[in-house]
């Protein structure tokens, strides 16, 4: 995978959020066959599930928007996709939720639920064509009919056109309401507020509001078919964290497993990588920000691998802890598995109505009955989505909800680092694990190690 120019963005992300920063994957779309899906769809609960054959259908992004209109009452919302250099080479993952669209930079849809031309109340804005720098940026169609049907809106027009009809919206609605996240001092005002806030200065008596958890809760409870992709990214990462097991020896080099797992995905239909993976031998297994992937392994360490796949725009991201001889000496054994102990307790604690310090607490607890507690430095998890560390609903688990847990110890000292990560979904039972394809446990993981040649 290519290496972004724009890798040091995405390293602002802190781990008091939960879990790891990562560097995003350039991933290409790729058509799919579906083989894993019936796993998935038994997972998922759903009956008369069909198979999601590489994207999510149109049908799903309208119902999505529905149910935005619904909840804007009279109020009007835009979302921006925004640029590709804003979100490293994406669109914005709200343009995205509603749309499905990932190829259109500048772009942007209005919701106007009083217009009184219902055919006008969800209205997609693309930028004009220009030919010659759509030659460069991939090339694109005229409006009509084909480019209605091809996206799934009833109206498309030009960004040109977006003033006015903002404008005619809030004279009618006079309430405009912020769907995207309201941006942290000191990064740039988001764009719906800063949009709206031109308007409200031509023209008084129109009220900006804040609406920001409608998409935030609307993401963090996923659909049967965000399940469903989440669930086959999560199975095509499998086979990555078996190839991991296959290739990794005494002195084999955490690139060649980096590109191991990713030729795997690869083959199984990913779209693309997650984010990029991370593979730390020995000391590297301690650093939590390790990128290079450039060392040799050596008998006798652990290496932490954290990868994940991407599916019809859904991430999954999995950790595990191997040893690079196939078997864990005492000490790694001991460690290993009082942080899986952990982990299994911070899972069992994963259910509806549990809030994600608790979910924490039960990890923390555990380590610190073994006196690891110092050496667990980040967070347990966090949401996983279309985004690897998506959109945090700020609220307690509900079902729908899919979060990774991911306890970890880190001890520089003796150059040992374990972590051990799962996506997980919540269930109006309680969860279910996403990822218990990949061995975890001491004896499977030993066991999937002495299965290579
Ligand atoms: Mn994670």
């Amino acid at each position: 995978m290519g290496k972004s120019p724009r890798a040091a963005a995405t390293r602002r992300k802190v781990l008091h959020e939960g879990g790891t920063p990562r560097r995003r994957g350039a991933g290409k779309p790729a058509s799919v066959d579906a083989a894993v899906v019936g796993r998935s769809a038994a997972n998922a609960g759903g009956e008369g599930l069909t198979a999601l054959s590489g994207s999510i259908p149109h049908g799903e992004f309208m119902h999505r928007r529905e149910r935005v209109l619904k909840e804007l009452g009279k109020g009007v919302g835009l979302v921006f996709a925004g640029s590709w250099d804003d979100h490293h080479g994406e669109v914005d993952p709200f343009f995205f939720y509603l749309t499905g669209i990932s190829t259109e930079q500048g772009a942007c849809v209005l919701l106007d639920p009083t217009h009184e031309d219902p055919s006008k109340r969800v209205v997609l804005f693309l930028r004009p064509m220009n030919p010659e720098a759509d030659r460069w940026d991939g090339l694109r169609e005229e409006i009509g009919a084909g480019l209605r049907a091809k996206h799934g809106f009833r109206t498309i027009m030009r960004t040109t056109h977006l003033p006015m009809m903002l404008t005619a919206a809030a004279r009618r609605s006079k309430t405009l309401c912020c769907l995207h996240p309201f941006a942290v001092y000191p990064a740039a005002v988001s764009e719906d507020l800063a949009t709206f806030r031109k308007v409200t200065e031509r023209m008084p008596g129109v009220a900006i509001e804040d609406r920001t958890q409608v998409l935030a809760s609307m993401r963090a409870r996923k659909s049967r078919a965000e399940i469903l992709a989440v669930q086959r990214a999560a199975d095509i990462t499998a086979l990555g964290f078996a190839a991991a097991m296959r290739t990794l020896a005494p002195g084999v080099g955490e690139g060649a497993v980096q590109r191991a797992i990713e030729f795997a995905y690869g083959e199984a239909g990913a779209q693309g990588l997650a984010f990029g993976s991370i593979v730390g031998s020995g000391l590297n297994a301690t650093v939590l920000h390790y990128r290079a992937n450039n060392h040799d392994t050596k008998a006798g360490e652990l290496v932490v691998v954290d990868s994940g796949a991407k599916f019809a725009g859904y991430c999954a991201d999995v950790t595990r802890t191997l040893p690079v001889s196939g078997r864990f000496t005492r000490e790694q054994r001991a460690v290993y598995e009082v942080v899986l102990m952990a982990q299994e307790a911070a899972i069992a604690a994963c259910k509806p109505g549990a809030p994600m310090h608790k979910v924490d607490a039960a990890a923390r607890a555990v380590l610190e009955s073994a006196g690891l507690g110092d050496y667990f430095v980040h967070g347990i998890g966090h949401h996983l989505g279309i985004k690897v560390h998506d959109i945090d609903p700020k609220q307690p688990l509900e079902p729908g909800n899919i979060v990774t847990i991911e306890p970890g110890v880190y001890i520089p000292a003796k150059k040992l680092g374990i972590r051990i990560e799962d996506d997980v979904l919540i269930t109006s039972r309680g969860r279910e694990v996403m990822t218990r394809a990949i061995p975890k446990t001491v004896e499977d993981v030993e066991r999937a190690m002495a299965d290579r040649e």
